[in-house]
C-alpha cells in the first residue's frame, strides 16, 4: 500500500468524518482517498485559517477530535492564527498538511514548518519514512486528545507517494489505547481544608468554569450553592450555567455587572470549579475581584496559578464532578447550612443590575443593547452562540441571557475575523441553528467564509453588529484624544454581499427591523447574514470600565 493510501485509511480509522480544508499539492492523493468514503463529508473552506477553525469550532461542538487539511507552505502559513486559538482554547485538532521534497530549501513553497507551528503553541509531526506515516496518524490523535491542543501532522511528498508497511484493517485507533478520560479524585485532606474554609466563610461566591459544566455537576453544585448561600458566577464559558437561579450573579470578571463586582468585593471565600482563573476571570481594572476573600480552586490540572499572580488558599486537583461531589457530602455530614448572599435584597439587586445608561442613538441606527435583547427574547435556547472579538463583543456576552447549547467563543487570543468560521464548523457538528454575532471589521476578515455557509446550506445567522469602525480602536483613541475618525472605515452593504454569496440578506435600521429578520431566520432555512447598523454612541460597560475610569 502507498503510505499517502494508508495515511487516509487512519484517518478513517480513527472516525474522521468531517474534513475542512482547501486542497494543494500537499494533499492531492490523500484528499480524493478520503473523498471515496460515504461516511466523510469534505468541506471545501475558502481559506486555510478558516478551515482550521472550522475543525476549531466543530471539535467544541461535538467534544470529539476535529480535522482540517491544508497544503504545505503557504497553505499552512495561513493556518497560523486558528491555530493559536485552538491552542488557547485546548481544542483536539489534527491538522494534516505534507511538506516539500527533502533537502531542496530553494523550493517555492518552503518553509521552516515546525518553527511555525511550535510558536503556535500546536504540537507538530513529520513522518520521515513511509513504515511511520500510517502510526503517525494515530500519534496526531492521541496527542491531540491527550495534550489537548492542535497537531500538525506532515506527511512529506516524498513519503507519500512511497510502498509502506502498513498495518490497514489491522490499524489500532488512538481509542483502542486511550479508554476515556479518568476522573482525578481529590486528596481527602485538602477536602477537609477547603470545608474548614467554606465553614469558615459567610460570604461564598460559586465560579463555575468550562471544567464542570456535566449536568449531574451542575446539580451538585445548584445543591452546594444553596447550602453555603452562595451566588454563581460562571466564566465566559460556562455563561447562563444556573441562569435559572435568584442568585446567578453573571459572569465573573470583566463582564461583570457593577452589582456584581460590589457583591464580590463583600466575598470572603470564593470556591471555583474546572476554571483556570484567567484574569479576566478574577481581575477588573487591573485589581483583583475577590480582594478580600479566601480561594478553594479546583481544577483537573496539577497546579495552576490564578490570573491575579497568586496560588488559591486551597488547591484541589481534581475532576470538578468528584471533587463537588466530595464536597457535598462532607457539607452535608458537617451539617453546614447559610444563608450567605441568599437573601431577597441580594436577588433583587441581581435582578435590577443592568446597563441603563442612557445615550443618543443616532437616526437609522440600533442600540446594541436592544438588539442583543430581541435576539436573546425571539431564538430558543437550542440555537446556539458564537462570539468573536471587538468593542461589540460585550452586548451579545452580557445581554443575551438564555444558557444557549453550544455557546462558543472565538476570543482566547483576542484576534478579531475567527467568529464565522468557528460558527460554520460548530453549525455542521450540531443539529441545531447557530447565531453567530461579530463586528463588521471581524466579519471582513473572513467574509469569504459566506461561501462557504451558502454551499452547505447551514441554519446560521450571522449578525453583523456594524457600527462602521473598528470600534474598540475608535472609542480607544476618542479617549486618548487622538484623531478617532481614522478607526471609522466604511463598510460595504452586507446585505448584498450575501446575496451574491447566497446567503439571505438583511440590513436592520431599527429594533422591529431586527425583530423581523430574526423571525424571518427561524421560520426559513438556509443562513442569514443580518447586519444591524449599531449606534457608536453605545459604549460597552468593560471599555467604560477599562478605557473611561467610569465607576460602572
Ligand atoms: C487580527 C487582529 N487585527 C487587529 C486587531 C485589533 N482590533 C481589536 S478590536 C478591533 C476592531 C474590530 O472591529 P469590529 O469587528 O468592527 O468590532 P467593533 O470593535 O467595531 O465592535 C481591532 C481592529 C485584533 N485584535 N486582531
Ligand atoms: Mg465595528
Amino acid at each position: 500500500m502507498k503510505a499517502e493510501h494508508a495515511v487516509a485509511h487512519a484517518f478513517i480509522k480513527e472516525g474522521t468524518s468531517t474534513v475542512f480544508g482547501l486542497l494543494g499539492d500537499s494533499q492531492l492523493a490523500w484528499w480524493a482517498e478520503m473523498a471515496k468514503h460515504p461516511g466523510v463529508q469534505i468541506v471545501d473552506a475558502r481559506d486555510e485559517g478558516a478551515a482550521v477553525a472550522m475543525a476549531d469550532g466543530w471539535a467544541r461542538a461535538t467534544g470529539k477530535v476535529g480535522v482540517a487539511s491544508v497544503t504545505h507552505g503557504p497553505g499552512l502559513s495561513r493556518t497560523a492564527t486558528s491555530l493559536i486559538t485552538a491552542t488557547r482554547y485546548r481544542t483536539p485538532v489534527v491538522v494534516h498538511t505534507g511538506a516539500t521534497p527533502f533537502n531542496k530549501e530553494q523550493a517555492l513553497q518552503y518553509m521552516d514548518q515546525e518553527k511555525l507551528v511550535s510558536a503556535t503553541g500546536a504540537g507538530y509531526i513529520e513522518a520521515l519514512t513511509p513504515d511511520y506515516a500510517e502510526t503517525a496518524v494515530r500519534d496526531a490523535f492521541y496527542r491531540a486528545q491527550v495534550e489537548q491542543r492542535p497537531i500538525v501532522l506532515s506527511i512529506p511528498s516524498d513519503v507519500q507517494s512511497k510502498e509502506c508497511n502498513a498495518k490497514g484493517d489491522a490499524y489500532q485507533p488512538s481509542s483502542a489505547i486511550l479508554r476515556g478520560r479518568q476522573r482525578i479524585r481529590p486528596d481527602l485532606e485538602r477536602l477537609q481544608d477547603a470545608v474548614k474554609i467554606l465553614e469558615g466563610a459567610n460570604k461564598i461566591i460559586i465560579m463555575v468554569g468550562r471544567g464542570a459544566l456535566e449536568p449531574e455537576c451542575v446539580k451538585i453544585i445548584d445543591r452546594i450553592g444553596q447550602r453555603l448561600g452562595a451566588l454563581i458566577a460562571p466564566t465566559l464559558h460556562a455563561k447562563g450555567v444556573l441562569g435559572d437561579s435568584d442568585y446567578y450573579a453573571g459572569i465573573a470578571g470583566l463582564f461583570s455587572s457593577k452589582a456584581m463586582v460590589q457583591f464580590c468585593a463583600e466575598a470572603d471565600c470564593v470556591l471555583a470549579l474546572g476554571t483556570s482563573m484567567h484574569s479576566y476571570a478574577v481581575m477588573v481594572k487591573g485589581k483583583p475581584l475577590y480582594p478580600n476573600a479566601k480561594v478553594v480552586h479546583v481544577d483537573a490540572q496539577p497546579h495552576l496559578m490564578m490570573g491575579s499572580g497568586k496560588g488559591a488558599d486551597c488547591y484541589i486537583q481534581g475532576d470538578a464532578l468528584a471533587t463537588a461531589a466530595a464536597l457535598d457530602e462532607l457539607l452535608a455530614k458537617a451539617n453546614v447550612k447559610k444563608t450567605g448572599f441568599r437573601t431577597a435584597a441580594v436577588a433583587k439587586a441581581l435582578r435590577e443590575a443592568g446597563d441603563r445608561d442612557e445615550r443618543e442613538i443616532e437616526p437609522g441606527t440600533v442600540d446594541p443593547r436592544e438588539a442583543a435583547r430581541i435576539m436573546d427574547d425571539l431564538l430558543p435556547p437550542q440555537v446556539g452562540l458564537v462570539v468573536g472579538d471587538g468593542h461589540y463583543m460585550s452586548f451579545p456576552i452580557m445581554l443575551m441571557k438564555k444558557r444557549r447549547g453550544p455557546h462558543i467563543f472565538s476570543t482566547a487570543f483576542g484576534s478579531i475575523g475567527q467568529g464565522l468560521s468557528t460558527a460554520i464548523g460548530a453549525t455542521l457538528g450540531v443539529d441545531t441553528p447557530l447565531l453567530c454575532v461579530e463586528g463588521d471589521g471581524g466579519a471582513l476578515q473572513n467574509i469569504q467564509e459566506l461561501d462557504t455557509a451558502a454551499r452547505l446550506g447551514i441554519r446560521l445567522l450571522y449578525v453583523v453588529f456594524n457600527d462602521d469602525a473598528y470600534g474598540a480602536e475608535f472609542h480607544k483613541l476618542k479617549t486618548k484624544k487622538l484623531d478617532h475618525k481614522l478607526s471609522a472605515v466604511r463598510s460595504p452593504d452586507f446585505a448584498a454581499v450575501a446575496k451574491g454569496f447566497g446567503c439571505a440578506g438583511h440590513t436592520a435600521k431599527s429594533n422591529a427591523d431586527v425583530e423581523s429578520a430574526v423571525k424571518e431566520f427561524l421560520a426559513g432555512k438556509g443562513p442569514m447574514v443580518l447586519d444591524v447598523k449599531t449606534s457608536r454612541n453605545v459604549i460597552s460597560i468593560p471599555y467604560r470600565r477599562m478605557h473611561l475610569g467610569e465607576d460602572v
